[in-house]
């Protein structure tokens, strides 16, 4: 058995694939804030793959946990001096292991947050990249405003030498870069928001309205915010994998990272300070990466979120058994044929219908088992962008929402905690005690669950969407997820 640490390298890279290059030699040119399974599973394989072909001398990344909560993956990839498995789950079941050695460096923000700050700020730092989830954004779903009330920001506005949040964060290293007269830099947001690099802009510089005004002009001229459209299934580790590898393979690692063996990455070409070769390694360069957001958000993952919710409230527990149910898939076809794809237009240099048939096929790899419970966290972050848009362009033009008022309509259903078999659910979800109260006044008037503003906007105001939402809610209530969907197709 070997502990996977850079001492070990050597002895490693006898039974897997490992870094073929000198990791001392490498400059960290890319801060990375959120090191979860996505981040280790995407742009660090992504780099390790340019490093393997001496392409990104400049280019290692330093990670950074920015929460309390981050504690045990910091510390573990501590010990393992930034090394981890990434584990590929193949469709035919074979697993492809890889040592990845693109995290050069890891930081623990809470410990020394200054510490953080100067390296954001040090002039060999020329792009910062964040995976800090939907939520992270700190924006009101129905108003896209920046939320000032947060007592998080409050805690950053306060006490700017020792911030919590990104914002905090990102405002105090560009502002020492400014006073040292350092050149500016990229920040490029890898999360799963439309206009994600629209939207970094914009809650960064409404933050630095009210921390240090005198900045935004100069963020304006020295700073980029690329939009871009990320993409790899990643499911939660779990014991098995762990076990596995160690098993099959001696290394002891605490803490690999498992994927599918699609991924995707576009990005608009707009970097300040040099960016990686990104483009020999398989992601795509665009002039507008719209087009290819929207159909990832609105097909992808919402046909996450429509088999997680109703795939949950069944008692399924992995996203693979949710398409292998018939009734599900047809739904799901369904509502990304009907509801999402009119919605979409012409989206120039995509095969809409190559795409959601993949789609298809990468939800049902047996060999992930991606987690209902993992699709389902976090939901009233991820609703209003992945399923709400459609809805509101289908109102507008007065085309069907029934199947997107159906899996609302579930949802609503499962905050209250329980499924179909009367097993309890397990709600992960900043908004979660709200949400369970909504769902208990929804028994009585179902409607009242829409009364979620800073989730559904005015939604409620629209008489469509409440007509199918009752209805659904009933039918999913009196009937169960199956039955209810049968009642909708005959109507
Ligand atoms: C998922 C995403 O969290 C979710 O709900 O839809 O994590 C999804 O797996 C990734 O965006 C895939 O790229």
């Amino acid at each position: 058995m070997i502990n996977l640490n850079s001492n070990n390298l050597t002895e490693i890279s006898k039974s897997v694939s490992a870094p073929n290059y000198n990791r001392s030699n490498i400059k960290s040119g890319i801060v990375h804030v959120g090191i979860g399974g996505f981040h280790r599973a995407h742009e660090a394989f992504y780099i390790d793959e340019l490093l393997r072909r001496n392409e990104a001398r400049n280019w290692g990344i330093c990670g950074v946990a920015l929460l309390e909560y981050d504690t045990k993956i910091y510390q573990t990839l501590k010990s393992q001096d930034g090394l981890y498995t990434l584990i590929v789950k193949e469709l035919d079941g074979s697993l492809s292991n890889r040592v990845i050695g693109s995290i050069i460096d890891v930081m623990f923000a809470p410990e020394n947050p200054w510490a953080v700050v100067e390296k954001m700020a040090s002039p060999e730092t020329k792009i910062i990249t964040l995976t800090i989830t939907e939520g992270g954004y700190n924006f009101n779903e129905a108003t896209g405003e920046f939320v000032v009330e947060n007592p998080l920001i409050q805690h950053d506005l306060k006490n700017p030498k020792t911030p919590k949040t990104v914002f905090g964060y990102l405002t105090q290293a560009l502002k020492l870069r400014k006073d040292n007269n350092q050149e500016g830099l990229t920040i490029q947001s890898c999360d799963n928001i439309q206009g994600n690099g629209h939207v970094t802009k914009k809650m960064l510089l409404s933050f630095i309205e009210h921390a240090e005004p005198e900045l935004v002009s100069w963020i304006e001229k020295n700073v980029s915010f690329p939009n871009s459209m990320v993409d790899r299934i990643t499911p939660a580790t779990v014991p098995s994998d762990i076990s596995i590898l160690k098993d099959t393979t001696g290394i002891i690692d605490e803490w690999p990272v498992v994927c599918e063996p699609f991924k995707q990455w576009v990005i608009e070409e707009d970097f300040v300070a040099g960016r990686p070769a990104w483009e020999k390694v398989g992601a795509q360069f665009v002039d507008d990466v719209v087009p290819y957001e929207k159909m990832k958000l609105t097909l992808l993952n919402a046909g996450h979120s429509v088999l997680g919710i109703l795939g949950a409230l069944i008692g399924y527990n992995t996203i693979d058994e949710t398409v292998h149910d018939e009734d599900l898939s047809l739904f799901l076809k369904t509502y990304m044929n009907k509801e999402v794809t009119p919605t979409l237009g012409n989206l120039k240099g995509v095969n809409l219908d190559e795409y959601k048939q993949t789609l298809l096929e990468r939800f049902g790899n047996t060999h992930i088992k991606d987690q209902v419970e993992r699709i389902c966290s976090e939901s009233s972050a991820k609703i209003p962008k992945f399923i709400l848009p459609t809805v509101i362009s289908n109102l507008k033009n007065n085309d069907p929402v029934d199947l997107a008022a159906f899996v609302l309509a579930a949802w609503a259903v499962y905050s209250l905690g329980e499924n179909e078999k009367e097993e309890d659910i397990i709600i992960k979800d900043a908004m979660e005690t709200v949400l369970k109260q909504k769902a208990n006044e929804a028994k009585v008037n179902p409607k009242l669950f829409l009364e979620l503003e800073s989730i559904f906007g005015d939604l409620k105001s629209s008489k469509t969407f409440v007509d199918s939402f009752e209805n659904a809610y009933k039918n999913i209530s009196e009937f169960g997820v199956k039955k209810g969907i049968f009642e909708l197709n005959k109507s």
